[in-house]
């Protein structure tokens, strides 16, 4: 396993909260679709992070809406699950639904 893919970082947190947001900035560049309509990401979308000698990787994931019933928030929850599983670390705020605050596994050095 390479330096880079040793350590994950996944973002999770509510809709619309600026998840993406801070996704693009730790990446350096406009991967993510940001827009100001909830529910905009929809997959689990990686990239690589660079900084001070440092590199990770970090996972922007879909809004979680634990409660919603549909197809589609099935697989959002079932993918971020899974984000959560394979992250080292997590960063979550606007708080998250409480069975997604499981984090930092083996923290970031
Ligand atoms: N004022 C303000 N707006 C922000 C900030 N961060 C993000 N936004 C705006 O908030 C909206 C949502 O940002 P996103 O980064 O797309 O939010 P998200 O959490 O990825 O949203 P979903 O993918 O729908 O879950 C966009 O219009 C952003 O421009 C912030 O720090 N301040
Ligand atoms: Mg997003």
């Amino acid at each position: 396993m390479s330096e880079t893919n040793k350590h994950l970082v996944a973002i999770i947190g509510r809709p619309n909260v600026g998840k993406s947001t801070m996704f693009n900035r730790l990446v350096g560049e406009r991967k993510a679709i940001l827009d100001e309509t909830p529910g905009t990401t929809r997959d689990v979308l990686f990239g690589t992070v660079s900084w001070n000698k440092a590199s990770f990787t970090v996972a922007d994931t879909a809004g979680l809406e634990p409660d919603l019933e549909s197809d589609l928030n099935r697989d959002i929850l079932l993918q971020t699950k899974a984000a959560l599983e394979s992250a080292t670390s997590s960063i979550s705020w606007s708080a998250p639904p409480k069975d997604y605050c499981q984090t930092t596994r083996s923290p970031l050095r």
